[in-house]
């Protein structure tokens, strides 16, 4: 990692695609965590470019399979042009969210950019769910269960048109990592789709260390790494403060080193902070957490091996 990258961090506060409230206060509790001053102190340079304005949370019930479709949307379009901007700046974009719905419009930016400049795309999806669900298979309507799909082209059209172009990815790019939750048609989708998918009993029967050399395996000087990090991949032992936990996740020492493994290859391009929900958290514990796994990430304990 160039220490010399300018950091922008894009707060997205809203919990328009999640099943609980709360995760509209993600992105200040990243901020009182003290996210930007860590990343300041490890030498990068950070723009807060604030919160991105978007429609509130009418908390309705599903209609047609979605909740709040149309603010869905629109939050994503405001994530997308963001992330967008910031790219287009040389700057490497953090969405503080916020649900995880937004990583749509998140990869949505990173995709084109990827295309636009000739580099390949990598996207480390770490999240206890899959969140390859359709409206047709969600148990919930809660479009944060969906994002993976659409960015594969499968789902409404305001969604995988996006921008204006669909599929945004191949599911040949993805790697998901912590999976322990997949409902029981999202399987079949996942399977159908071929998403590479280093679930929890994987984990635990060959080790992260070597989860994570298959996950990266192939990333080269031309690939760009997305990480997209929804703080329910942890197991919730160390980070309550989220909406659905999920038991059984990475240790707190599996998640640095999911992390240290990501900073080596040096190809982090944009970042995903998602779904830390205060309402659940113990003072802010979940928040510091997200920041020392972030700043470990950006190479906190490479130093330790030179
Ligand atoms: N799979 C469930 C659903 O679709 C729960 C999804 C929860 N998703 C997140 N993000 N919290 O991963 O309703
Ligand atoms: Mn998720
Ligand atoms: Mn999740
Ligand atoms: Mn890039």
């Amino acid at each position: 990692m160039s220490l010399s990258r300018t950091l922008a961090l894009i707060g997205a506060p809203t919990d328009i695609g999640a099943g609980h409230r709360g995760a509209v206060m993600g992105p200040e509790a990243l901020r009182v965590a003290g996210l930007g001053e860590a990343l300041h102190e490890r030498g990068l340079e950070v723009i807060d470019t604030g919160n991105l304005a978007g429609p509130a949370n009418p908390w309705l019930p599903p209609t047609e399979g979605y909740r709040h479709l149309e603010q869905v949307v629109e939050w994503n379009r405001l994530v997308m042009e963001a992330v967008q901007a910031e790219l287009g700046k040389g700057r490497l974009p953090v969405l503080l969210g916020g649900d995880h719905c937004l990583a749509l419009g998140s990869i949505k930016a990173v995709a084109r950019h990827c295309r636009d400049t000739g580099k390949k795309l990598r996207i480390l999806w770490l999240d206890a769910h899959a969140d390859f669900n359709t409206s047709d298979v969600t148990p919930s309507g809660n479009v944060h269960g969906m994002p993976v799909a659409c960015l594969c082209g499968v789902g409404p059209k305001s969604l995988t048109h996006l921008g204006g172009d669909s599929p945004a990815i191949d599911p040949g790019v993805l790697r998901q990592i912590g999976i322990r939750s997949v409902d029981q048609g999202e399987k079949r989708l996942v399977k159908e789709y071929g998403v590479d998918i280093y679930d929890m009993r994987y984990i635990d029967e060959i080790g992260m260390k070597r989860v994570m050399e298959e996950a990266l395996e192939g990333i080269d000087d031309q690939t760009h790494v997305h990480v997209s990090f929804d703080v329910d991949f942890l197991d919730p032992s160390i980070a309550p403060g989220v909406g659905t936990t999920v038991p059984g996740g990475p240790n707190y020492r599996e998640a640095q080193l999911v992390m240290e493994m990501i900073a080596d290859t040096g190809r982090l391009g944009s970042l995903d902070i998602m779904e830390l929900n205060p309402a659940y958290d113990d003072h802010n514990r979940t928040g510091k957490l997200a920041v020392d796994l972030v700043e470990s990430l950006f190479g906190k304990s490479t130093l330790m091996r030179d």
